[in-house]
């Protein structure tokens, strides 16, 4: 049987995970679960991507050399999944030996087929997203021009060009290839501009922490090239000396990536696989991914989640208060994969109580308590089974083929509005029955059938939350005797509520998810104090006191995230002097780090360094706004460094 292989993107670590991270490692990770369930081979790749400018500046600014730097951080990505209860079969690092070969292999088979090549660039380039950009790109505005600098330089490049027409041709024939529809459209309006070549390297003078190439001491590789080969060497793939059996995982089943890193995969990393079909040896030829599907955005506040805007929200708090399996459900319940959608907690605790406390609660409770009130706490024979149990029987069909069906299409919001559904028809089939009403008047037989159906469906429900609720679905299969090989027959099986066993002990126990009124306080923001009016100053100085404060006006050439303090950003200023300053500054709450980068400022240069969190400031900047916080920095828009401020 050909196996099921599905992948996430590599995540930098330039940062610590976050929500969009977790949102696409579970839904990867529920697609390898309910594809296991089938029996079917199946392998799930996942990991950290580790080189480049970003990581590289990550680890400088906490003084740590980058390897230092990326365990660290690798871990906090393993241990966020596992966490989630996530089942991967390997996490994959871009510093693993294994990997650092590919690609150097790969660098050497494309070199020696005559696809790379070395020349000089004279344009663009941006410095935080490590791109060249076209003067067309920013004559359209497409970046901001205080990051883009001016730069002629010597690279290798990929003849990326020349597999245009190819990339084309495929994606006309196989309408599935890019996911959802619009993506597909994006990259075919993306394509109807002539296709560069591909800068594959950065110079080492320049940036140091990446795989050198084979065939030029001068260059390391862009980490772009070097981050998608991991779905080849995650398979054991290998131009001239692959693994054993790499061939009965790839091509990928599914490659999921947010719509971020569209066009890098499915412009770069087609096209790379195209220059390998041509470059390998038969045997190691590679096939293009069957699907590439870019999912949306979560959203706060109407703004993209993300590590350099800091409004990210915590993975591990929402596990704490609500548990591994109720965020996995949430993430997959609330949005359609592919869609974006917006994050706030009260949508969480609405959703949390809906489906899972209340309808899914109320299911379990109904059947279990009143087979273990009235029928000794046993699953019961189906005693006088009639119409309105075939009639469950005909939805508990239709439920499990539309579940099938929505997570064969990686719909798993879909998938789970199906199961909604036969949990919802499930309480609606016990309010008409009314087994209450049956038990009084002593009907044994009709008892029987309804607990029973009411219990089977409970069961179903469970055994199709296997995927996404792992932990929990367990737990409630449990408690009508169904273990996971049992359940995920069930998941797999025709829905013909037929899965107990007569006579199994049920039992009741406490409820999986206890009923939330609020969130929990460890999650709410704290209020913002009253501002306290605006007072007389009363410590008066004279001039002399003044003029010891040294300022001085400062161009902020970088500026990144404090890795271990939420509030400060980490800025490169200069000054005027012969190198820029480190300055720490406590404003990640009201700016961006790509906001500042190209802003002149106001820099007290004379303030003793002191370390915040680790990190030396060498002075600091100016800037409105009290105890509150930050509202604005004072700026100096026209002025050049280094001039003195009075
Ligand atoms: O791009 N909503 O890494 P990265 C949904 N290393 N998903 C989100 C998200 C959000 N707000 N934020 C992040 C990189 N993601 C490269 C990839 S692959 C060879 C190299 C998810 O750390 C989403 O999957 O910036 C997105 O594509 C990915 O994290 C980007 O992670």
């Amino acid at each position: 049987m050909d196996g099921f292989f599905i992948t996430t993107p590599i995540y930098y670590l330039n940062g610590k995970p976050h929500i969009g991270h977790a949102y696409t490692t579970v839904a990867a990770d529920a697609a390898a679960r309910w594809s296991r369930l089938s029996g079917r081979p199946t392998r799930f790749l996942t990991g950290t991507d580790e080189h480049g400018q970003k990581v590289m500046a990550a680890a400088q600014a906490r003084g740590l050399t980058p390897k230092a730097h990326c365990d660290e951080l690798a871990a906090s990505f393993q241990a966020m999944m596992t966490g989630l209860g996530v089942s991967y079969d390997r996490f994959l690092r871009t510093t693993d030996p294994d990997h650092e070969a590919v690609v150097t292999a790969t660098l050497q088979i494309l070199h020696d087929k005559g696809l790379l090549y070395r020349a000089t660039y004279e344009g663009w380039y941006h410095l935080s997203d490590e791109v060249f950009v076209t003067d067309k790109e920013v004559a359209e505005g497409k970046y901001e021009k205080e990051k883009l600098v001016r730069l002629t330089e010597d690279n290798w490049w990929f003849k990326m060009g020349r597999y245009q027409q190819a990339l084309l041709d495929h994606i006309a024939a196989n309408p599935d290839f890019i996911r959802p529809g619009m993506r597909r459209n994006e990259v075919l309006g993306f394509l109807r501009k002539p296709l560069n070549d591909l800068c594959i390297s950065r110079p080492r003078a320049r940036m140091s922490w990446g795989i050198p190439l084979p065939f030029d001491a001068d260059f390391v590789t862009y980490v772009w090239f070097d981050a998608l080969l991991n779905y080849l060497t995650g398979v054991g793939w290998h131009p001239t000396s692959p693994s054993e059996g790499w061939d009965q995982w790839w091509p990928a089943a599914f490659q999921l990536l947010g719509k971020d890193i569209l066009t890098t995969h499915a412009v770069y990393w087609t096209t790379m696989l195209l220059a390998l079909q041509e470059a390998c040896p038969a045997a190691t030829r590679p096939a293009l991914p069957r699907v590439l599907f870019a999912h949306g955005w979560w959203t706060m506040h109407g703004e993209k989640m993300s590590k350099s805007k800091g409004n990210t929200i915590d993975v591990e708090g929402l596990i704490e208060a609500f548990g591994r399996d109720a965020t996995r459900y949430f993430l997959l319940r609330e949005i359609a994969f592919g869609s974006d959608g917006t994050f706030s907690y009260e949508a969480f605790l609405t959703r949390y109580n809906a489906d899972l406390a209340n309808d899914l609660g109320n299911l379990a409770h109904r059947g279990l308590s009143m087979t273990a009130n009235w029928l000794g706490g046993v699953v019961p024979d189906r005693g006088a089974w009639g119409p309105p149990e075939e009639a469950l029987v005909e939805r508990a069909r239709a439920t499990v083929a539309a579940f099938a069906e929505q997570m064969d299409r990686m719909a798993p919001q879909a998938a789970l509005e199906a199961v909604n559904e036969l949990i919802r028809a499930g309480n609606k089939y016990v309010d008409t029955e009314a087994p209450w009403a049956v038990n009084k008047r002593g009907d044994v037989p009709r008892l029987q059938a309804v607990q029973r159906a009411t219990l089977e469906v409970f069961a179903l429900a469970a055994a199709l939350l296997l995927p996404i609720m792992p932990t929990k679905a367990a737990e409630l299969g449990a408690k009508v005797g169904l273990d996971e090989a049992a359940l995920a027959r069930l998941a797999r099986g025709p829905g013909d509520l037929a899965g107990l066993v007569a006579g199994t002990p049920v039992t009741l126990g406490e409820p999986l998810f206890p009923r939330h009124r609020e969130m929990p306080a460890s999650l709410i923001p704290a209020p913002e104090p009253e501002p306290a009016p605006m007072s007389e100053p009363t410590n008066l100085i004279v001039y002399e006191d003044f003029a010891k404060i040294q300022l001085r006006t400062g161009k902020v050439l970088e500026a990144i995230r404090h890795p271990d303090a939420d509030k400060l950003l980490v800025l490169k200023v200069d000054v005027g002097e012969a190198a820029p300053r480190q300055i720490v500054a406590g404003i990640a709450n009201k700016f961006a780090p790509e906001q500042l980068v190209g802003r002149t400022v106001v820099v007290v240069v004379n303030l003793a360094p002191r370390k915040l969190r680790g990190l030396e400031s060498q002075g600091m900047l100016l800037a409105a706004g009290g105890d509150k916080g930050v509202i604005e920095l004072a700026t100096v828009p026209e002025c050049p460094p280094g001039e003195v401020v009075r």
